[in-house]
């Protein structure tokens, strides 16, 4: 078959031709899919994405005067002297648990390919006894805390295209690792095509396939929106909305003293830091520019302005962002209803492409533009920001790493989660032994509390165990 009419005269005006090159190579089927896909283009985004990647200053990456910017004040978890005494938010964080007012989003659309496991990264085994994968753990605590507050949490979970038909079959398959079905919601993330750096030109990364890329995390605010996602929420009476990462196996968005600071300060935005160390750290920093906050991304700050120190020795701009946030559901009903929320960035990548004579090209060093939008992004459009330092030994230990690297490897995360679950124990009177693993069930340990419900005081661990497994 031709292309229609109407796609030949599309692509001729985007001065895209080149893309039906290879047409009469495919069979029908094929023409049909990469017909679909080109029609699906929104090619005033990508005229967008051409001038952002050709940096001519139109719809450029946002920027922050670093000059003027300060490490805004954060309330830190269980201290004392923070304006909001830690109790009264531990108490409001806990009625808003067991009211159902907390919705969660966990965003899962990347690959462990590089940490060498194939599929979405929450396939990734990561207990270090239990070899649960990321899923397992990070669903397993949504069921912790209904066993605790009586209520779900209900989810929704981001994938992409390369992760959402196999996000989908585990869960199916693992019963959704104990949550109600019910209260589960899938939805993906939409792709956007790379763009050729020197030509400004879509590449095809097949004869009938565009190269594309996810849109970033960000762009859960308007996947999340179209697929009903938010009414989905709403209708199951969440005012509140907390969002964390697949790859952080101890993130703690539900945690209660959060909650009650995001409750009670009257935030539409709030997010949890941890003090960044080593001006290298690969986390972005929020910083308060003239009263309103924004995250700054470790790879937008300049490596001098990161090794920047305050007098009493922290970092400068310390305040280390996690990607764990909480949002009022009408902050994201309303930003949702705005097309232009979030802004593009724009990376610069090694992306595989067929040349003009159809041989595919894997490049060694970048060729392309990648397009993302950031969900700290939103950060900016909040009328009330809050930001919450937590210890990262409490709830930070992301895998990004394959094993062998410096930082944030299997390894350096099973260590964290043993050194967590070994506190968590010693504050109930359990004794571990030295050098043995130890790991709490995710499903069923929030907190010390829930293991004096299984361990009495004086218990002496000395082999590798799941407490409460
Ligand atoms: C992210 C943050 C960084 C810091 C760090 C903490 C960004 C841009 N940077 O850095 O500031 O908070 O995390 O660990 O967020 N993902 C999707 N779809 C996408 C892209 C990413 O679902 O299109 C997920 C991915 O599965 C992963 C998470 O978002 O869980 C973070 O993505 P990343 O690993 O690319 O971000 P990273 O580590 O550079």
């Amino acid at each position: 078959m031709n292309p229609s009419s109407d796609l030949v005269t599309t692509l001729a005006r985007a001065g895209q031709q080149h893309l039906l090159a290879f047409w009469n190579r495919l069979d029908e089927p094929a023409q049909r899919s990469f017909a679909l896909q080109l029609e699906a283009v929104d090619w005033p985004l990508v005229e967008q994405m051409r001038r952002l990647g050709a940096g001519d200053g139109h719809g450029r990456t946002p920027s922050v005067d670093l000059a003027a910017a300060i490490t805004p004040s954060c309330l830190r978890l269980g201290d004392a002297s923070n304006r909001i005494p830690p109790a009264d938010a531990i108490r409001r964080g806990s009625e808003a648990l067991g009211a159902g007012q907390i919705g969660a989003i966990l965003v899962a659309g990347g690959q462990g390919t590089r940490l060498g496991c194939h599929g979405p990264k929450g396939l990734c085994s990561i207990g270090p006894v239990s070899k649960a994968n990321l899923f397992e753990v990070l669903l397993g605590r949504l069921v912790a805390v209904r066993r605790r507050y009586g209520r779900d949490v209900p989810l929704a979970i981001m994938t992409s295209s390369a992760t959402d038909a196999q996000t989908r079959s585990f869960l199916a398959d693992h019963a959704c690792c104990g949550l109600d079905p019910d209260r589960v919601f899938v939805f993906r993330q939409h792709d956007l095509p790379a763009l050729d750096a020197a030509t400004g030109n879509l590449l095809l990364d097949g004869p009938g396939h565009l190269a594309v890329a996810p849109d970033g995390h960000g762009g859960m605010l308007v996947a999340l929106a179209e697929a009903g996602g938010l009414d989905w929420f709403g209708s199951q009476g969440v005012e509140h909305v907390v969002s964390f990462q697949v790859d952080n196996p101890l993130a703690m968005p539900l945690a209660t003293e959060f909650l009650g600071y995001h409750l009670l300060s009257g935030a539409d935005f709030s997010t949890q830091v941890v003090c960044k160390q080593e001006p290298g750290e690969r986390v972005g920093v929020v910083v308060d520019c003239d009263g309103r906050h924004c995250v700054v991304e470790y790879s937008d700050l300049p490596a001098q302005t990161a090794a920047e120190r305050l007098p009493d020795g922290r970092l400068r701009f310390y305040a280390g962002s996690i990607a764990v946030h909480a949002f009022t559901k009408m902050f994201l009903d309303r930003v949702a209803s705005r097309h232009d929320s979030l802004p593009l960035h724009r990376a610069f990548k090694a992306v595989p492409f067929l040349d003009a004579d159809g041989n595919r090209v894997v490049p060694t060093s970048p060729n392309a533009h990648k397009f993302e939008r950031f969900i700290f992004d939103l950060m900016p459009l909040a009328k009330r920001v809050c930001v919450v330092e937590i210890e990262a030994s409490d709830g930070f230990a992301p895998l990004k790493n394959p094993t062998g690297a410096a930082s944030d490897t299997a390894a350096h995360v099973h260590a964290a989660l043993v050194a967590h679950a070994r506190r968590l124990l010693a504050k109930a009177g359990i004794n571990v032994a030295e050098g043995v693993d130890v790991e709490l069930a995710a499903n069923r340990i929030i907190d010390e509390t829930d293991i004096k419900g299984l361990l009495k005081s004086g218990t002496w661990l000395d082999r590798p165990i799941v407490v409460g497994g």
